[in-house]
């Protein structure tokens, strides 16, 4: 199969996985299932399921064995982005073409929204069995969920660009910066990928080195999509990193640097497979996908 073919499975294997966890309409509270719905079956690109599916069919082909990882790190990603569009943080009304979660029920449901994903996350992790899958690999795997989504990872990163919003940051401390707000669970990601499917330590340092790479190549492709994307296509307006006088990496270096550095972090991430030969072709064809990605 072409890998554009393989990843379009992956992304339709995580879709009907996300829908199963959260159909719920004949409980008292089914309030909280429509709001988490409505957030994680809104057609995100499923790039972090994508890489742990990825990242893991170097290891093992029974990709659905991690399913429900796969699903978690998607629940991790969709609340940080609830909670991220309130008015408290970006107060954004936007997303993905459709009213945030807040606007379209309302604030306190869009924080329980989140923070109830985020649960389910970890509810559908601990419980999970798996005859090929360890216990002791499975325990691994939740750590490394909850610490690159907690105060050392995402959640830290966010904490300090909070911080910064009045601050100009040099190169060195906006990378930083998304190491961990976007960076952590990229990383974990491809690690528990990994891990679950039997890598060993030096195989396991290899993704997360490929992971943190793509991480910020990503999120540097981001903050040029930001000048230079489609609001269409994007499904929210652009322009608003300045708007908000935010940290960028084209207000420190402008676009063509940025699109320079896009290329180099991407080479990184790349070079840091070649340990897997041809088994990791799928990583480079997803790293080289995201540096021409229009959302
Ligand atoms: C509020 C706990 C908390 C954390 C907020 C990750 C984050 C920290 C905020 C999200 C906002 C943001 C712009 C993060 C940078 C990472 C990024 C580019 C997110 C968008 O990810 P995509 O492009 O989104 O994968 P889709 O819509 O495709 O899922």
């Amino acid at each position: 199969m072409r890998f554009d073919a393989e990843i379009k499975d992956f992304q339709n294997i995580i879709e009907n996985k996300l829908s199963e966890y959260v159909k719920e309409d004949l409980i008292p509270q089914k309030r909280i299932f429509e709001a988490m719905e409505y957030s994680l079956l809104s057609g995100g690109k499923r790039l972090r399921p994508v890489i742990m599916l990825a990242a893991a069919s170097i290891f093992d082909d029974r990709l659905q064995d991690i399913l429900p990882f796969a699903c978690a790190i998607e629940m991790i990603h969709t609340y940080s982005l609830i909670h991220d569009d309130l008015p408290a943080m970006d107060n954004d009304v936007l997303r993905r073409g459709k009213p945030t979660n807040h606007i379209k029920f309302d604030e306190a449901t869009a924080i329980l929204a989140g923070d109830a994903l985020l649960n389910m996350a970890f509810e559908i992790t601990t419980e999970y069995k798996c005859e090929n899958i360890p216990p002791e690999r499975i325990l691994k795997a939740v750590n490394v969920l909850s610490k690159s989504s907690g105060a050392y990872g995402m959640i830290g990163g966010q904490m300090i660009d909070i911080e910064s919003e009045e601050k100009s940051l040099s190169l060195e401390e906006l990378t930083h910066l998304h190491l961990l707000k976007t960076g952590a669970i990229i990383i974990a990601s491809g690690v528990v990928g990994a891990i679950l499917s039997g890598a060993d330590e030096n195989e396991v340092e290899a993704i997360k080195e490929y992971c943190k790479n793509l991480g910020i190549a990503f999120q540097i492709r981001d903050d040029i999509l930001d000048v230079v994307g489609s609001e269409e296509v994007l499904g929210k307006p652009i322009g608003s990193d300045m708007e908000n006088k935010k940290n960028t990496y084209i207000s420190l270096m402008g676009i063509d640097e940025a699109e320079l550095l896009v290329e180099e972090y991407t080479k990184k991430a790349i070079s840091s497979l070649l340990i897997f030969g041809k088994k990791a072709d799928i990583l480079v064809f997803l790293a080289e996908s995201l540096t021409k990605r229009d959302h």
